[in-house]
Formats: C-alpha cells, structure tokens, sequence
C-alpha cells in the first residue's frame, strides 16, 4: 500500500514552528518531512526532526500507566490500567484535600508541546480543583519585561524582513541551533552585501555565518549599549529627527546616564576594548537599516530586563525602528491570535489559588508550609532536569509523603520520582493547534496515526481525571477538536481576513502583520526610553548576581543544536553528535589547573557537583565555562546534569530564570569521587 501523507507541525518549543510532511504507511509514520508550503520553513527540519519517526515510534516509549514498586527514583515501576491509575490519584487528592486543601497539590508544566490546547489542557481542571497556580517563568519573562518597557506592545516586522537589512547583528543568540530558519533571511541579506555581527559570550556554532564575532562578558551587553549609545549621542550620530518624533525622554537618558557610559567605563565592564565598542557604534550607527535580532540568553541573569531594555533603545537613537529592514526583532507576539481564556478558564477558580514560581520548584517541595505541597502532577515538563537547582528539587521529589503523578511519552529524569506515571501521545497522535514565537504562522494539525499502545494526549487525560474528580461542567466532556472549534469560532482583531479553508485542510497560515510602520503602542505612543512606569525611569547598566562571586568561571547553560532543552536524548545519534555531556573551557584555563581535553571532571559550586568531559577549545574566552545542552541522568557521566549548578534566583523583572547567572569553579574528578551514573540518592547542599 502506498503512504499517505498528512501535514502536521513540529510542537517542539522552538520560534521555527516548522510545517511537516508526514508519510504514513501501515498505521506508522515511517518518513517525516519539512512542508515546503510553510511560508517561512519552506521545507527544511532541523536535525533533531530529521527523525521525527524514531521519537514517535522510539521502543523506549511509555505505553502504559506504570505504579511505583521500588524506591522513590530508582525507575522500578510496574504496569496498571489506567482505571486504576485514576482512581488511585483521585482517591490521593480527595485524601489531601481533605487533610490540607486544594492548593497542596501542585501542577508542573511547560513547553514539551507547544499547541494551544494540549499545552494548556491542564489549567481548566486545576483552577475547577482549586490547586496552587504555576508561575510559567523559567523561559524569557524577563525579556519580555525589557522589551516591553520601551516598546510598549509594538509588533516586532516580519522575520523575512531581515533580508532587507544592511547590517544585522545576531545577539545573545545561537541562531544555527535555537532559529535555523531565521538564517535564511540573513543569508539573503548577505547576498546583497550586508554584514552579520554575533555577540555573544564564546563561539558559537553561528558563528559560521557572522563575518565579525564579539565576545562580551557574561551579563554585561547593556554596557556595550550604552557605550555605543554614549560615541553616538557624542560623535553626533544620532538622528535627531526621529528622537524629537518618536522617542520619549531621549534629552534625560543622555544628560542623566548616557554622559557617564564612556567606552572606557563601559569596556572595564564588558572586557572589549574602547576602540571597538567605538567602532560599532559608528559602524551601527552609518548603516542604513540595521537589524537586531535579539535572543532569550542575555536576558537570564539577575540584570537580565534592564539589558533588553537598553538594548531596545539602541536602534531608536539611529531611527532604525523606522525603517524597513531595520530595528529589533525579539520575537513574535502571536498570543492575541486566540482567545485562549475559553481553554484556560480562570472563571472555574471560586478564589484565586496561591501562585508558586516554577524557578524555585526546589523550594515549593522542600520550605513551602500552609499547606505545604504534598502531591505534584508533572505534564510535558521536565524540572528533574531543566528547572534550576536541581538537587533541591530531587530532595523534594524524593519525600516519601509527596504524591507525584508525572504524565510523559519517556521516563524521563522527573518521571523516575514518580509514583504514577501515565503514557503520553507525540503530537502526531493527537489534535491541537499552533501559533509561533517566532513567525507569524499558525497552523491546525490532525492526528496522523493512532496512540502509541495506551498513550493519552494532555486533554484525554484531563477529561478522564476530571470525570473521576466529579466534574460535572460539559466543558470537560469535549474533544480537543471541540475546543480547537471553539478557538477558531471566537473572532479575534489578528486572524481577521486569513485564509480559513487552507487553516482547515492543516496548511500554515500567516497572519496579517497589524500594523503600519511606525505605530508605536505604548502608553505614549513613543518609544520610551523614558517609562515612568518602572522602578528605574531611565535604563542602566545594572550588575548581575554572579558579580562579585569567589568562584572563577561563568557556566553558560546554552542551547546545542543537537537536542532541545531535555527533548531528543532518547536518540543515541543525536547524543552522539553532541559528543558526549562536556564543559568546554579555554587552553589557558585548562592549562592553569592541569587539566587536558577529554578527561572527567567535575565543575562545582555552593549548590552541587556535576562530572562533565572536559572540552578543551578556543572558542571559549577565558573566564567562562559553556556546557551545552540538558543531559538526561542515565546518560550523564556522573549522576547530576548541569542545572545542578543553577540557583533559584530571579530575574530584576519577570521572576525569571537566571540560569546563566552561575559561577563555577572545575577540577579533575578524582578516585573515589567517581560517581555512579545510577545512584540515585539525593545529595544534600555542601
Ligand atoms: N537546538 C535547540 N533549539 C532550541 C532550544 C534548544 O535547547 N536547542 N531551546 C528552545 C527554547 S526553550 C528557547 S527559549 C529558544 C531560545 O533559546 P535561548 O536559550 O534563548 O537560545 P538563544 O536565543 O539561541 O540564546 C542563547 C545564547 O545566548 C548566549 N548568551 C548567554 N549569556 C549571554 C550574554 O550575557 N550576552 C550575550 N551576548 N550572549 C549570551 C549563549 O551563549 C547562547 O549562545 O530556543 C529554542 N530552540
Ligand atoms: N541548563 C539549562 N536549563 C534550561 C535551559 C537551558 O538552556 N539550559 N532552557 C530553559 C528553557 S528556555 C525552557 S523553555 C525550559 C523547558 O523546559 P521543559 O518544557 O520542561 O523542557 P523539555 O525538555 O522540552 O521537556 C518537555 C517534556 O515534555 C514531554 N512531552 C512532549 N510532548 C508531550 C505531550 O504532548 N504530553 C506530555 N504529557 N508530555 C509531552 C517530553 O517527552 C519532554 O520530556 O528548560 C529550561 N532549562
Ligand atoms: S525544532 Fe524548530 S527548526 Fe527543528 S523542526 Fe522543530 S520547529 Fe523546525
Ligand atoms: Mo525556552
């Protein structure tokens, strides 16, 4: 019989949202392609989806509801139906519930699914239960919180846009991992002679498209801002034109903060010399429209809003917010594309429930009283591996009276400390529907094929809890499809005038760009460099957490282009391909504690001890340590991965992660220090 082919979107929490091509054939996927209709993928994946089949129909998927037999985290589980699966928790809850009330259980979700209905299918049963709400941070809020104080809610250009630019500057981040479709423009733009700068904090795989590649020091990228802003406002580079009409409160930020961001000062702080944050300001400032695309990495530090923010201002002082080609491209907001209150329904809460920030996970399990957290449901998420401090949260996990239900398609880290686990589908196993961060598509996908074994989606699994939880609302007897209906059914400014029936047979649909150039939706409808409204009126160099920390090395927690977050490392070769769990350090600073490329080591701090294998390479600037990456245990060298070293602070404004606010120091690993890749006790903090 001949494959059949159904289109359907990558759900993986990346900006892309690429538009596959699945082949079916016997019930299986057996070949997944990129849809070369989709308006901004145009038909190429990246290589974790290559493969999409082998993670769909991988043998290490989970196909039936499992019970805890052994110690908590020892992975020893045996299969039960799902009847008795749900009876057991609803049986649990009602037990807490009666003893400490609703909000001692927790939800735990992120990003393991990026659609719409099934990434927020937990919500309206949790706000009907009345349990503790999630303060879904530990991405880029701070970011979010930077951009907005200058630029209000303006709508980023489209990504292609780029390809107009002259001069494009890739900063904080690692395009060829996280946006490999984002490149396409700035190859374009390259075409037609533009230069691309990088900067980041080491050499990164991008950097193979930058002609110039700048190396900050970690956190410090609103000094070179503000450096470059200083040789502009001096030099008389600036547009004044464009200030006196657009932008709010320009004459203050340059008396009050700008006179004093002398390249000198400002390279004390970033390690470039003055000469060259001189010559970028001119270079920034003499191109016709240069074009920023900013990543999330910079913004997760203790200072990590205020850098956006200053970094937002650099392009208005040249009037490149005006001009086509030009300006800041942080991402896309498409949020308002969809009525997303008909899935959450907050109206189910009776009183608004205690919020929990999921950057301190560790704590919630371990410190939280009144109530405490006695049950923890994790779904499409998982903080045993990427949420900061990790031996906090195995601690809290290991607590023989918490109740942990973990919903997964792998045993993953997080799943081993469960005491039910429950099958989840791959998105090709279930409905939803996608909008982007990072383009502005959206996109309706169908299932493809039937569940793997006993796999549930999100939704089917809720609909099921809530029946046993005695839900009577209809809202919990729909399908995913129902509520996907719903979504299209409520009209919102954004979708107007989109091409319905290709959304309906599952092809990607661009939503019209809103607004006119030069709209600036902000309470002054300027660009505020200004803003009353926040606790600093005027952007400044704020420090970083880790500034005045004893340890040596700044850890960069950065993204590999062979995994994304903890996803993919069910396959061996894309495991392979990152060559290992390493840290990667310069000749010099391996050199000055006599270490060589390829021997195990152990990076530590206040928090924990994690083995690596050591990468010696000069793509790594002395002073800092870049582990690439979120290992799952079993495949680690040692039996902690790297958030084992990230703390539990937060952000300036956002209450974001600071995962790159971590210092570190390395030594060999010695004999007896070897560490088992399977014991799994928790340690307790040095
Ligand atoms: N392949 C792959 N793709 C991914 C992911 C992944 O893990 N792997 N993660 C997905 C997710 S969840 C997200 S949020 C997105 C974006 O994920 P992000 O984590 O925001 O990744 P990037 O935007 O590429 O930015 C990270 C870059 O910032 C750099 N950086 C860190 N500190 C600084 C600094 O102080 N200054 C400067 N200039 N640079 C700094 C790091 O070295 C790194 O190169 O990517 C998504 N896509
Ligand atoms: N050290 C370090 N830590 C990081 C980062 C970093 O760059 N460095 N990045 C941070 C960032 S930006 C983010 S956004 C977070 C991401 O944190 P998470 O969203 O928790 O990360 P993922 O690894 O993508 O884990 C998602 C899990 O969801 C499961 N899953 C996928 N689809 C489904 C589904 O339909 N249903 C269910 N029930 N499960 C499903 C997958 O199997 C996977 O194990 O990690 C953060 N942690
Ligand atoms: S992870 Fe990103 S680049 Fe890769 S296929 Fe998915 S959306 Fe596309
Ligand atoms: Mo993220």
């Amino acid at each position: 019989m001949s494959p059949t082919i159904t289109r359907s979107v990558c759900p993986y929490d990346c900006p892309d949202a690429c538009g596959l091509l699945v082949e079916v054939a016997g019930g299986r996927a057996v070949r997944v392609t990129g849809d070369p209709d989709h308006p901004f993928t145009r038909g190429t994946l990246c290589p974790k989806m290559l493969h999409y089949e082998r993670t769909v129909h991988s043998p290490q998927r989970l196909t039936t509801p499992l019970l805890r037999t052994g110690a908590k985290g020892s992975g020893t589980f045996r299969p039960i139906p799902w009847e008795e699966a749900v009876e057991r928790i609803a049986e649990r809850w009602r037990g807490i519930i009666a003893t400490h009330g609703a909000e001692a259980i927790l939800p735990y979700s992120y990003a393991g699914t990026m659609g719409l209905v099934q990434r927020n299918a937990g919500h309206p049963f949790f706000h009907r239960l009345g349990a503790s709400r999630l303060d879904r941070t530990i991405c880029s809020p701070a970011k979010d919180a930077g951009w907005k104080a200058v630029m209000g809610e303006t709508p980023s250009p489209h990504p292609d846009e780029v390809a107009e630019s002259d001069l494009v500057i890739l900063w904080g981040i690692n395009a060829a991992a996280t946006s490999i479709h984002f490149l396409h423009g700035v190859r374009e733009a390259k075409k037609r002679g533009a230069a691309v700068w990088l900067i980041d904090t080491y050499e990164t795989p991008t950097a193979a498209v930058a002609d110039r590649v700048i190396l900050t020091r970690p956190g410090s990228d609103g000094a070179l801002a503000l450096g470059m802003m200083h040789v502009i406002e001096r030099e008389g580079l600036a547009d004044r034109d464009f200030i006196e009409r657009y932008v709010q409160g320009f004459a203050e930020f340059s008396g009050q903060v700008l006179s004093d961001c002398t390249p000198e000062r400002m390279g004390g702080i970033t390690g470039l010399a003055p000469a060259v944050i001189e010559e970028l300001a001119r270079a920034y400032a003499r191109a016709g429209a240069p074009f920023i695309r900013l990543g999330s990495g910079l913004s997760r530090y203790g200072n990590g809003a205020m850098t956006v923010r200053t970094i937002a201002a650099l392009p208005a002082l040249v009037g490149a917010y005006g001009k086509r080609g030009g300006g800041c491209f942080p991402g896309t907001s498409t949020g308002p594309a969809f009525a997303l209150k008909e899935v959450t329904r907050e109206d189910f809460m009776a009183r608004p429930s205690r919020i929990v920030n999921m950057n301190r996970l560790g704590q919630a399990l371990t410190e939280l009283a009144d109530p405490p957290v006695m049950s923890l449901y994790v779904y499409h998420a998982n903080p045993a591996a990427v949420t900061p401090d990790q031996n906090a949260i195995l601690r809290g996990m290991a607590r023989d009276d918490l109740f942990t239900v973990v919903h997964e398609r792998f045993m993953t880290d997080t799943a081993r400390y469960a005491d039910i686990v429950l099958p989840a589908t791959s998105s090709l196993e279930h409905a939803d529907i996608y909008r982007s961060y990072g383009t502005y598509c959206i996109q309706r996908a169908r299932p493809a094929i039937a569940p793997e074994g006993e796999s549930r989606s999100n939704w089917d699994t809720f609909t099921l809890l809530a029946e046993a939880m005695g839900f009577g609302e209809p809202f919990f007897r729909q399908s995913a499809d129902d509520l996907i209906d719903r979504l299209l059914a409520v009209p919102t400014a954004m979708r107007e005038g989109i091409d319905l029936a290709s959304l309906a047979e599952g092809k990607a649909v661009e939503l019209p760009l809103a607004s006119a150039p030069r709209a600036f939706r902000t309470a002054s409808e300027k660009i505020e460099i200004l803003n009353p409204a926040e606790p600093h009126p005027l952007p400044r160099y704020l420090a970083i957490h880790e500034e005045k920390g004893d340890l040596p090395l700044m850890l960069m927690t950065a993204p590999t282009p062979y995994a994304l977050n903890a996803s993919f490392y069910e396959l061996e070769e894309l495991r392979e391909k990152q060559g290992g769990m390493r840290l990667m350090v310069a000749p010099a600073e391996a050199s000055a504690r006599g270490l060589v490329d390829g021997q195990r080591v152990v990076a530590f701090n206040g928090l924990g001890e994690v083995d690596f294998i050591l990468a010696v390479t000069d793509r790594v600037p002395a002073g800092v340590a870049v582990a690439e990456g979120v290992w799952w245990i079993e495949h680690a060298p040692g039996n902690r991965t790297v958030n084992a070293l990230t703390s539990q602070r937060l952000t300036d404004r956002g209450n974001g992660s600071t995962f790159y606010d971590t210092r570190i120091e390395v030594r060999a690993a010695g004999k007896g220090q070897e560490l088992s890749p399977h014991s799994w006790i928790p340690q307790h903090p040095m």
